[in-house]
């Protein structure tokens, strides 16, 4: 791997089609993506940032089932609402892609038949349990017993969701059908496995020495454990209706696990985007100088660290990814989010509460993203995020630049007399922030980043507090000048390192400072600002000030907080129907 390279492949992890999407899923994974990949752009790095919908395995079939529709019917709602809240929140995807599409249904069946050809699989016969009436094998979330370890009588045939112990289907006490209601009967069926037992030593080496430096403490924690505690044959096959079929004889009425086709997805998305680019995808996969990196939660780091790693290996001509900087959970107001519960801030309902206030949720799930343990949000720090920090510092500042250059210099920058000893610091410490924001990028540490680029706002909103521009006017033109050529050279800075976190905030300031938002062709680039602090150039027009930001009313937040009430509520009512309607049939056991 070269030092610093120039081609980059940035997955995120592939949501799944069963709901919408919520703050979790964001500060978790989508917001540091995206601000990772928009800082490797703005550094003109060849970048594909790869995402797309999840679509199979058994929760959208269970889904399907107690909604009456089909899979297909389920996915192809969710994929629509989960893509425009991707899109409406700035996550600046070069391809977001569906693992329902045919050229995924070909890239995941070929993959799985290049290791069935170069004998990579092993073949085993195990006794499933099986649905004679509905005529199929179940999965384990299809069947419901008693949990062996609390006696809680609805556990699935994978977790009890009471105690919270992972469990065999056939531990279950009293298994029933989730389908029929009957009880299932163990039948043989043949299934495929990887043996990741073989992938040990590669496992060992690769994350335990080669990454023990460079990756995060909690996922080479969690590789550690598994890899310590022994890996064994994983199933790559299921017997399932929903899917993609296995692609081999004999394996008729099966299909592939989901987690084995899901970051097949991944490559296949690279496919389209490719194409329709005009670029050759394996210089995204197969060559040695890409730094390929995949954004995840950690309830995805074995997935993404020792199964697929183990696939690609296999396979024999991919990279393998040089980080996954997985993070940890978002809790709300002290809960854990449950989308069952509706204990959740919605994408799409955020946006009709809060319009055109993206960057005020990136901010304030950056600020406190679980970076390295579980955080939480609320709804009071979101309110002092924005009005403390957003509208105070960074809105404020701006806002006072913009006005007061139209005021007192006609809306264009002027041109700077002498530099007192307070000038030239200034303008020394700004050139400092783009390597300071992206050493912190580089190891991944985005609040980190992100309240350096506050810190730059801050040392512009201290310069004219401590310079006082609407002072010196009435007694020294040329003084006010130089420091509103001071001001606007921080301003513009700004405008170009906040891209990554804010970056509708970003656009609307380089519209009012004048520049290009591709920042191409003027000077406003990341790395120039270390180097020439004219960034904006004496004589430049800049256009009028429109507010960045705005206040968060009492009001408003109140509102949030009735809302997450009533879900509360609503549970609670719930969960003592269900205890009054389970003591009912209690007697007739
Ligand atoms: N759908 C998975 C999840 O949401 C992620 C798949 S990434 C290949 O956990």
């Amino acid at each position: 791997m070269e030092q610093n390279p120039n081609r980059y492949t940035i997955t995120a992890a592939l949501p799944y089609t069963n709901g919408p999407v919520h703050i979790g899923h964001l500060a978790g994974v989508y917001v540091p993506a995206d601000i990772y990949a928009r800082y490797q752009r703005l550094q003109n790095k060849d970048v594909a940032f790869i995402c797309g919908s999840d679509e199979h395995g058994v929760p959208i079939t269970i889904k399907a089932k107690k909604e009456g529709i089909t899979p297909q019917q389920v996915v192809d709602k969710y994929h629509g609402i989960i893509k425009k809240s991707f899109e409406e929140f700035g996550i600046s995807f070069d391809n977001y892609s569906r693992t329902s599409a045919e050229i995924h249904h070909k890239t995941a069946s070929e993959f799985f038949k290049k290791l069935y050809e170069d004998g990579k699989f092993t073949e085993e016969v195990t006794e499933q349990l099986y649905d004679e009436e509905a005529n199929q094998f179940l999965a384990d979330r299809y069947i419901t017993g008693t949990c062996p370890k609390c006696g809680n009588e609805e556990a699935y045939g994978d977790q009890c969701e009471k105690c919270g112990s992972s469990l065999n289907a056939t531990d279950l006490i009293n298994p029933k059908s989730a389908i029929s209601g009957n009880v299932p009967v163990l039948k043989e069926t043949k299934h495929w496995f990887l043996p990741l037992n073989e992938y040990e030593d590669f496992l060992k080496q690769w994350i335990l020495v080669d990454h023990k430096k460079d990756w995060k403490t909690n996922v080479y924690g969690q590789c550690k454990s598994w890899i310590d505690d022994g890996l064994r044959p994983r199933a790559v096959t299921r017997d399932l209706d929903w899917g993609i079929p296995v692609p081999v004889e004999g394996a008729e009425g099966k299909v592939l696990y989901v987690w084995f086709d899901a970051p097949i997805g991944y490559i296949s998305s690279t496919k389209e985007w490719a194409a329709r680019e005009g670029k050759n995808w394996e210089d995204y996969w197969k060559n040695e100088n890409t730094k390929m990196l995949h954004f995840i939660g950690k309830d995805n780091i074995v997935f993404h660290c020792i199964i697929f790693p183990s696939m690609l290996k296999a396979e024999g001509s991919y990279i393998l990814p040089e980080n996954v900087p997985a993070n940890e959970f978002l809790n709300l107001e002290g809960n854990k989010i449950s989308t069952s519960k509706n204990w959740a801030v919605w994408l799409h309902e955020y946006l009709e509460d809060f319009p055109n206030q993206q960057d005020v949720l990136r901010y304030t799930l950056t600020a406190n993203a679980p970076e390295t343990k579980d955080n939480d949000f609320t709804w009071a720090d979101f309110q002092t995020r924005n009005n403390s920090e957003l509208v105070a510092i960074f809105g404020n500042f701006i806002n006072r630049v913009v006005v007061l250059t139209h005021k007192y210099c006609e809306g264009v920058v002027p041109q700077p007399a002498s530099f007192s000893e307070i000038d030239k610091q200034t303008l020394n410490e700004l050139t400092a922030y783009p390597s300071v924001i992206a050493s912190s990028l580089e190891r991944y540490r985005f609040r980190e980043a992100q309240a350096e680029m506050m810190n730059l706002a801050r040392l512009g909103n201290k310069y004219l507090a401590d310079e006082e521009p609407w002072k010196t006017i009435k007694t020294d033109e040329e003084r006010t000048k130089t420091v509103m050529y001071v001001a606007l050279q921080i301003a513009s800075a700004l405008a170009v390192l906040s891209e990554p976190f804010l970056p509708f905030t970003s656009e609307k300031l380089k519209l009012m400072l004048n520049v290009k938002s591709s920042a191409v062709e003027t000077s406003l680039r990341w790395n120039d600002i270390s180097k020439n602090t004219e960034l904006l150039k004496t004589g430049h027009k800049i256009n009028k000030a429109e507010l960045l930001f705005s206040k968060i009313e009492d009001e408003q937040i109140q509102a949030q907080l009735d809302k997450l009430q009533a879900s509360k509520k609503m549970n609670a009512s719930t969960s003592s129907a269900q205890a009054a309607a389970n003591k009912k049939v209690e007697p007739q056991k």
